[in-house]
């Protein structure tokens, strides 16, 4: 089993992809049982009455942030060996975990009426809005990447996020046809189920259209610059911990603190990711473009 000690360098290919498309497909990065396991904890939250993080939306969507801090099943995601090293290798070590988003995406019958994913609400989008606004799509940089999971069957009617390739360089809006609901050039990517899919804030992107009979499952985690707020609730039960790693408080948030709570260097907490990487790979990781 390949942990942080034993994992790879990233290879450059998929940097090369990831920096040209804007998104990449990583293969084989979870196990068949722990995808199991995670749809069963799945499952069981969208289960529960609970509100706290809860996020329902249009047409029966339906989902949490923070899952990260509601079931230990999704633990093992923060620090997976197999999608961590290329994280690392587009951003840099001082990283955090912004988002744990659980996302279920019901089965809309062929033909049924919906109110998304039609012309005049197509759902194509960047993430990180905000920065766009507060900076200019000029300005704005690789702020973060999602890792999106997916835990249910993957026909290709699933509904799996579809991209734009190539579309995080762009500065202009993406363009959907009169009566279309995706822009030319969009693609569903080929993942398997054990897979991950990975882009970034600017890559235009957009659920697709589930009509393949199940609800689809996602889990999205989203990895940013330590210095950008996180979008889930604050999670101290999690961070207060002993059985945690050091690299994994970091990705949960722990601040620039001394182990006896005083205040330390802006930066330091990124001390575990930094250490971590300069064993595994000699090379900086790259300055985001
Ligand atoms: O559910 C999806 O496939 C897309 C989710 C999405 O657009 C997002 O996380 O920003």
């Amino acid at each position: 089993m390949t942990t942080l000690d034993t994992a790879s360098p990233p290879d450059p290919e998929v940097l090369n992809a990831f920096e040209r498309e804007g998104f990449v497909i990583l293969r084989d990065v979870i196990s068949p049982e722990w995808r199991e396991q995670a749809a069963s904890a799945a499952t069981r939250l969208l289960a529960d009455d609970r509100t706290r993080g809860r996020d329902r939306s249009a047409d029966g969507k339906d989902g949490f942030r923070g899952i990260v801090a509601m079931d230990d099943t999704f633990l093992p995601l923060v620090t997976n060996p197999k999608v961590l090293p290329t994280l690392v290798a587009l951003l840099s070590p001082n990283l955090h975990l912004m988002s744990s988003n659980l996302i279920y995406m019901p089965s809309i019958p062929r033909g049924a009426t919906r109110t998304i994913r039609v012309p005049e609400r197509h759902g194509w989008h960047r993430d990180m809005s905000p920065a766009t606004r507060d900076l200019g799509t000029h300005t704005v940089g690789r702020l973060s990447i999602k890792a999106a999971y997916f835990l249910s069957d993957l026909t290709p009617d699933a509904g799996v996020t579809m991209i734009l390739p190539g579309s995080h360089t762009e500065t202009g809006p993406v363009t959907v046809p009169a009566g279309a609901i995706d822009p030319p050039g969009a693609i569903t990517p080929d993942i398997g189920p054990c897979d991950v899919l990975l882009f970034e804030n600017r890559t235009w992107h957009a659920g697709g259209l589930n009509t393949c009979g199940h609800p689809r499952l996602a889990v999205m985690m989203q990895y940013g610059y330590r210095w950008l707020a996180p979008v889930d609730d604050p999670a101290p039960q999690l961070l207060g911990r002993e059985d945690l790693t050091d690299i994994e408080r970091q990705l949960l948030g722990q601040p620039d603190r001394h182990p006896d709570g005083s205040i330390a260097h802006e930066g330091a907490g990124g001390a575990p990711l930094r250490t971590w990487w300069q064993h595994l790979n000699p090379t900086p990781a790259r300055s985001p473009r």
